[in-house]
């Protein structure tokens, strides 16, 4: 404990070196003082996006007459004969509990959204969303398991006869295993959390980007959650064990603790590194699909840091301890905290709000609940490295 707490001072003193230092602790306030202002940024770039926006929009009525699709017209007529847009159609992943379950909730609310809950266990899915008093009409749950690839492949074909558009995917599940001794795996023999964070989502978001690309909604989005603790430019990111994906030789031996590490870096395993790892692969795949499609297909890609949702199942196999303290220790000490109804509603505001189509873009929030446009870490916006992990990645579940 006390080396961890000593590597942690030195490594957080040692934090401005890294290339884009100004992004230092960018993410949170600190015993309450905000160590940053990001009002004038946030709302200097909004009206920006505003404008971007609108010429987006001209851009898809275009396209939109010009592709074949199976969507609903996206523009529907209401009993007065006042064309409306439809509702927005939207996947979200792990939306059984958490995050994914209060974005579904905000999204839900506003009566402008279908909420489609990517699930592995239907029955506490069907009772979440009851109880957080979702609508029927609202939402629909299909079963997805991304410990599996077959269950990936399955959703991805039942999603489509389902008929139904795709505006926008969200990838927010996770598992975190930072009590583990040992590494488990997913039905393919990947290490478990790199291979349902990442390499589930991974191959869901390549399978399912046809569809998101012949929506004809407005702003169509690929969204996967990210997080500050995969970010070695702040604080949190530097808690050891801090994420590193080395030159992946682990990666590239496939993760399954056989003739290969089950870490990407290719060292021992440690299921809070895993964790860390997988979060920077989601960021960095976020970057790798805007580069690569944002342009030709007008979707926006992002990735986002909610706030520190202290209270949440990604908890659930720490130490009790653990689960007593970190809240009240996020609450009051570094005051990252967020509540899940609040992170829900930045998530939300991500899928739908007409200020936030930039793509490529990590948003973050700042004290006063403002978006930001955040700044990754030198790791996590490698650009080397993002094409490495997709080039891996797409051999590993079977597209290359
Ligand atoms: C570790 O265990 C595992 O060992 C490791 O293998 C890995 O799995 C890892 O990342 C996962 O987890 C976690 C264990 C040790 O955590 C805990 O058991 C609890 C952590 C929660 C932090 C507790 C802080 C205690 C403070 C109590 C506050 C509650 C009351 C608030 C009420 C306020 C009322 C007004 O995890 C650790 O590493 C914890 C180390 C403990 C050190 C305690 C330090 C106190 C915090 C001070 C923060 C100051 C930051 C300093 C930096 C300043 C730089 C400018
Ligand atoms: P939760 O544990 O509450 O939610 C995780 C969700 O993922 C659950 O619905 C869970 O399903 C689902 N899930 C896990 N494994 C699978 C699988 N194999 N197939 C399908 N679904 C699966 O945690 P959070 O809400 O906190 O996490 C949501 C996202 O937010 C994650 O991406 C996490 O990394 C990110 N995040 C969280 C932070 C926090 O402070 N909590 C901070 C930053 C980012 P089930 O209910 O069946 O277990
Ligand atoms: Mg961290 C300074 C702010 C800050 C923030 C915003 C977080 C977020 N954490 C901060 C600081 C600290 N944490 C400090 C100073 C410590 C040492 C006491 C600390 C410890 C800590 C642990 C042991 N923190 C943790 C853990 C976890 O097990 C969590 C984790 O790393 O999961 C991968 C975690 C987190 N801290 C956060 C956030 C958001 C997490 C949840 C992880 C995530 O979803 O990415």
């Amino acid at each position: 404990m006390a080396l961890q707490a000593a590597s942690l001072v030195s490594s957080a003193f040692s934090i401005p070196k890294e290339g884009k230092s100004s992004a230092s602790f960018k993410d949170s306030s600190l015993f309450g003082v905000s160590l940053s202002d990001h009002h004038a940024k946030a709302d200097f770039s909004s009206s920006v996006l505003r404008c971007k926006r609108e010429f987006h929009q001209r851009n898809v009525a275009i396209r939109a007459q010009t592709t074949a699709t199976t969507s609903p017209a996206v523009n529907v007529a209401s009993p007065s004969g006042k064309k409306t847009l439809r509702k927005g159609s939207v996947v979200i992943t792990g939306a059984s509990s958490g995050l994914g379950l209060a974005t579904a909730k905000a999204l839900a609310e506003t009566g402008k959204w279908h909420v489609i809950m990517a699930c592995r266990d239907f029955l506490k899915t069907e009772r979440a969303a009851k109880s957080a008093g979702i609508t029927k009409e609202n939402y629909t749950i299909m079963h997805l398991d991304l410990a599996s690839l077959d269950s990936v492949r399955q959703f991805v074909d039942t999603f489509k006869r389902s008929g139904r558009p795709l505006d926008v995917l969200v990838c927010n599940a996770a598992v975190y295993q930072p009590t583990a001794k040992e590494p488990t795996y997913t039905a393919e023999g990947f290490e478990l959390s790199v291979g349902t964070n990442h390499l589930g989502h991974f191959l869901l978001s390549r399978l399912l980007l046809d569809d998101l690309n012949q929506s004809d909604y407005p702003s169509k989005r690929l969204i996967i959650v990210g997080s500050i603790t995969g970010n070695t430019n702040t604080l949190a990111g530097n808690v050891p064990p801090k994420a590193n994906l080395g030159d992946m030789r682990g990666l590239a031996g496939g993760l399954n603790g056989l003739n290969t590490s089950s870490m990407i870096d290719g060292g021992d395993f440690d299921g809070a590194k895993a964790y860390k790892d997988s979060k920077v692969c989601n960021m960095l795949t976020m970057q790798e699909f805007h580069r690569r499609y944002h342009e030709e297909t007008g979707i926006t890609f992002a990735s986002l840091y909610p706030g520190c949702i202290a209270t949440t199942g990604l908890f659930r196999e720490h130490i009790p301890l653990f689960r007593l303290l970190f809240p009240p220790f996020q609450k009051y000490i570094t005051k990252g905290y967020v509540s899940e109804d609040e992170a829900g509603k930045r998530l939300a505001q991500v899928v739908g709000e007409p200020s936030l189509t930039k793509s490529g873009v990590y948003w973050s929030w700042n004290k006063d609940s403002a978006s930001f446009e955040n700044q990754l870490s030198e790791e996590a916006s490698d650009v080397q490295k993002a094409r490495k992990v997709w080039e891996i990645s797409e051999k590993l579940v079977g597209l290359a």
